[in-house]
């Protein structure tokens, strides 16, 4: 496939760059209505991104972590998915909620602390609930697909996580489960290249994606700004875990270009000229500018997408602040058939403070950490 055979050390790309030819099209496999819903995707998750970061601010939800600067990595990944196949994302990953059509009010619930991951269905959704415990998520997906396995279901299982998450045991130990067993995994890393306040080149010394070889299964670099380079590395990593049971190891190289969250400062560890830089690359500038150039965009279809994003963004706002608090009672519920008896005087005692506190302010200004 054109351009997909790059140098060593430098990650597979699929958009041009400078004089470079255009990419076959028909080798992707996108016809131009796809390439188009990329980009309104895209789109949609820049506004959203930015959308619920204002929300927070405004006091309307508890802590937000943008992922702006990461959206090819996220459409591009979760659109190269069938629909049978499941996402299990970390807390950063709304853009691959999007693809997925989760609602983001019932997406951001989580981030309200209105409820634990969130009050989405995740089996309609196939989309696992927001996951902070660094890298726990990678033993969710590696069970679920070695489960959906041993049931006679084909389907791929991708999980999201960060540069950081690389540095915890259950994603080696992930890794191995699945190479033993054959549990048909993509590992998405979106190497971000900051782990809070810690930069990549702390947290490890070989490429992320060559930690694969150890394993014994498929590493892929790719530039994680490239939404067709990300699109065509991830449909062809799930299609060998579906066909083959064989896992694959995806490092997409990317930034964050916000804070780690909104209870963050960045600029207290990195310097603005890696940021400047970086947003040179932005990847929406970057696939608008090559859509347009070939004529699979133009004017009207982008003064659409602004209108789908702005009133995508209208109700996302209005859902938000319109939520109550969940009934407190439901903290004690679905665990225990039975409560033991220091939960049942838990309860109790948590009910009478809702009565009498009333338990319906918001999640207030200072904000929590993710
Ligand atoms: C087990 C665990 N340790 C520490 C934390 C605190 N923490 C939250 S996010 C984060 C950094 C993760 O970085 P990375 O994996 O690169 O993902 P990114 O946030 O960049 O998307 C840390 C240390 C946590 N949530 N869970
Ligand atoms: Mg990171």
């Amino acid at each position: 496939m054109t351009q997909l055979t790059p140098e060593p050390g430098e990650p597979r790309r699929v958009l041009p760059q400078g004089d470079d030819p255009n990419p076959d099209l028909d080798a992707i496999g996108l016809k131009e209505e796809e390439l188009r819903e990329l980009y309104r995707l895209m789109a949609l998750t820049r506004r959203a991104d930015l959308e619920a970061t204002a929300l927070q601010r405004q006091g309307e939800l508890a802590v937000y972590p943008p992922l702006i600067g990461q959206e090819a990595a996220q459409v591009g990944s979760a659109f190269a998915l069938e629909e049978s196949d499941w996402i299990f994302p970390s807390y950063r990953e709304l853009g691959a909620a999007i693809v997925r059509g989760v609602d983001l009010v019932e997406y951001l619930h989580f981030y309200r602390a209105t409820w634990h991951g969130g009050t989405y269905d995740a089996g309609a959704h196939r989309f696992g609930y927001v996951s902070v415990p660094v890298a726990s998520q990678i033993l969710h997906a590696v069970g679920y697909a070695m489960g959906a396995k041993l049931d006679g279901i084909s389907l791929a299982a991708l999980v999201y996580f960060g540069d950081g998450a690389t540095s915890e045991g259950d994603f080696h130990e992930g890794c191995n489960f699945a190479a033993v067993f054959r549990s048909p995994v993509v590992f998405f890393c979106q190497n971000n290249q900051w782990a809070i306040s810690v930069p990549v080149t702390s947290q490890t010394v070989a490429p992320i994606w060559s930690k694969a070889q150890a394993y014994g299964f498929p590493g892929v670099h790719v530039d994680g700004n490239d939404v067709l380079a990300v699109y065509v590395a991830t449909r062809e990593a799930a299609a060998r875990a579906r066909d083959e049971g064989t896992p694959t190891l995806i490092e997409a190289v990317t930034y964050r270009i916000g804070p780690h969250s909104t209870a963050d400062d960045a600029s207290k560890y990195r310097a603005s000229q890696e940021v400047e830089a970086w947003r040179a690359l932005d990847p929406l500038d970057r696939y608008r500018r090559w859509l347009t150039a070939v004529g699979i965009a133009d004017e009207t279809f982008l003064e659409q997408v602004e209108a789908d994003a702005k009133a995508f963004v209208a109700r996302m706002r209005e859902g938000v602040i319109a939520s109550d608090p969940r009934p407190a009672e439901e903290l004690f519920e679905w665990v225990f058939a039975d409560l033991p008896p220091h939960l049942a005087r838990q309860r109790e005692e948590a009910l009478r403070f809702a009565r009498t506190e009333g338990a319906t302010d918001g999640p207030g200004q200072e904000g929590g950490r993710a």
